[in-house]
């Protein structure tokens, strides 16, 4: 049970909990803190006092009590496996994911998973309800949870509600496929302040609420007029880009650390020692564009600008989604293409491609970014992409070179990576040998710039800057109630 007393000030409501359920060998129940990008991200909101997290516990029927964790209250939300496939795999990856990164898969529309999307949405929303104190503040966080800020409201609506979205919101054009756009819409105009990634994603969303809800909408402000007791009352909701990042220094830390400096060297070596390590590291996800670098790297291998021997590409792709069909299939697909490049040019001594289809601890991904000369961060549709930040973080001594995505939200920012349209191969491949072949001088000078953008924004200005503007609608509210 809930009481008055231990009713949170800020709670936090994602998908997940920040923790995954450990059994130990005895059969004994305990929590790890999970390593995702987004518990990091909330790491400095979370260390205050009087915070809550709801989520599920990512396990199916795993119905538990709210319990307390490294100082914070975790509000577990249960999911059956029928809910999983249809709320989580189904709508939530299957209709929005693809929808929202330009249809580059195929969106499913299927009428069950709405239901089911829209029955597990209340009951997060209920479970936010719960936890948060008179007059608090709820942050809702990503497309799983869209239509919570809305049905939040209705239950609380005392409560100032903020929502982040990191993922990339459509134009227009393509949004208007979904059927439940008024819905959708309407869901996440329950917040008082929607946060994107770019400019251009608020863009699209104002556009659309403009198009579907013929609302008024002024820089970063939209009109949400609402009905009540049969009298037209309006609010102001502002929805702008919050450009999430990285705690850069514990990546500096961690590039630092004599062990991880040792490990890039050993890797080097087990690689080898080619002349340039080409690195790239994405969930294995069809947004990402692994299949539009592997094929510009097997094209110069092919022609003979790289050679194997001269130039290894190291792909960590992590596991992702493994029961959605489309990531089964891009699983195989990539695979094909690695075993094909590889086959064709690798030598006793040297392979092409070092395909990793796994998940590394923190320590070896940085060992990683400084064994890398070249970092391909290609994606056809990215929300922002934190490994190009974490990549630039962690190359202290400013050499290498970062490629990036026009199509990646952090190319808004690091515009001093070689920018890249990966739908173009041709192109592709001549940035790629533009990277391999330059100077230390203009890497130094562009790395420079790159780090100079990771370090002065990092994870803690984004939630600063976000909880700012909540905050100054609160105390607004306050004012008037007064
Ligand atoms: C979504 C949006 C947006 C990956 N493999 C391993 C591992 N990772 C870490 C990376 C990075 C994180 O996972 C992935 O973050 P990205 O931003 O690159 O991509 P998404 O997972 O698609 O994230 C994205 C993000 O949300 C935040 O708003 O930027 O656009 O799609 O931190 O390093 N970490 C470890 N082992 C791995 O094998 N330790």
């Amino acid at each position: 049970m809930t009481t008055e007393d231990d009713r949170a000030d800020l709670v936090v409501v994602a998908n997940r909990l920040p923790v995954d359920r450990v059994i130990g060998p005895d059969g004994s129940e305990s929590w790890r803190r999970s390593p995702g990008g987004l518990v990091t991200a909330l790491e400095p909101v979370m260390r205050k006092p009087d915070r809550a997290w709801v989520g599920w516990g990512g396990q199916p029927d795993l119905d538990l009590e709210p319990f307390e964790f490294e100082g914070s209250k975790l509000v577990p939300v249960p999911l059956s496996a029928g809910e999983i496939e249809s709320y989580y795999e189904g709508f939530s990856n299957g209709t929005i994911w693809p929808l929202y990164h330009d249809v580059i898969a195929t969106p499913v529309y299927r009428r069950s998973w709405w239901e089911s999307y829209v029955k597990v949405n209340q009951r997060f929303a209920e479970a936010a309800a719960g936890a948060v104190e008179q007059g608090g503040v709820v942050w809702v966080q990503d497309y799983q949870l869209q239509l919570v800020p809305k049905m939040l409201r209705e239950l609380r609506p005392d409560v100032t509600i903020g929502y982040f979205h990191h993922i990339p919101f459509p134009a227009y054009g393509l949004y208007s496929q979904l059927p439940w756009r008024r819905q959708v819409l309407e869901g996440l105009l329950g917040a008082d302040v929607i946060g994107f990634q770019r400019q251009a994603d608020a863009g699209n969303f104002q556009r659309s609420v403009r198009r579907v809800l013929h609302h008024t909408t002024r820089s970063n402000e939209i009109v949400v007029a609402s009905p009540q007791d049969g009298e037209s009352v309006s609010r102001v909701a502002i929805a702008k880009s919050y450009p999430i990042s990285i705690d850069a220094q514990s990546y500096i830390d961690l590039a630092n650390d004599p062990a991880v400096i040792a490990r890039a060297k050993e890797i080097r070596e087990q690689l080898g020692d080619p002349k340039t390590i080409l690195l790239g590291v994405d969930r294995l996800d069809y947004t990402k564009g692994i299949r539009h670098r592997l094929k510009a790297f097997g094209e110069l291998l092919q022609d003979g600008r790289l050679q194997v021997g001269d130039a290894t590409l190291v792909q960590v792709a992590s596991p992702s989604r493994q029961r959605v069909d489309a990531y089964a299939e891009l699983r195989d697909e990539i695979e094909l293409t690695v075993g094909r490049i590889n086959g064709d040019y690798d030598t006793m001594h040297h392979t092409a491609i070092r395909y990793l289809h796994q998940g590394f601890p923190r320590e070896e991904m940085v060992a990683l970014f400084l064994a890398a000369d070249v970092m391909l961060v290609t994606a056809l549709r990215d929300g922002m992409n934190l490994v190009a930040k974490e990549y630039v973080a962690s190359r202290t001594d400013n050499t290498g070179v970062l490629v990036l995505s026009e199509f990646a939200g952090a190319a808004d920012e690091l515009t001093s990576a070689l920018l890249v349209n990966p739908h173009d191969i041709g192109g592709l491949k001549d940035l790629i040998m533009r990277a391999v072949e330059m100077s230390p001088g203009e890497q130094s000078r562009r790395m420079r710039a790159l780090r100079r953008r990771v370090l002065d924004h990092d994870v803690e200005d984004w939630s600063h800057d976000f909880l700012s503007d909540i905050d100054k609608i609160r105390r607004a509210r306050r004012d008037t109630a007064k």
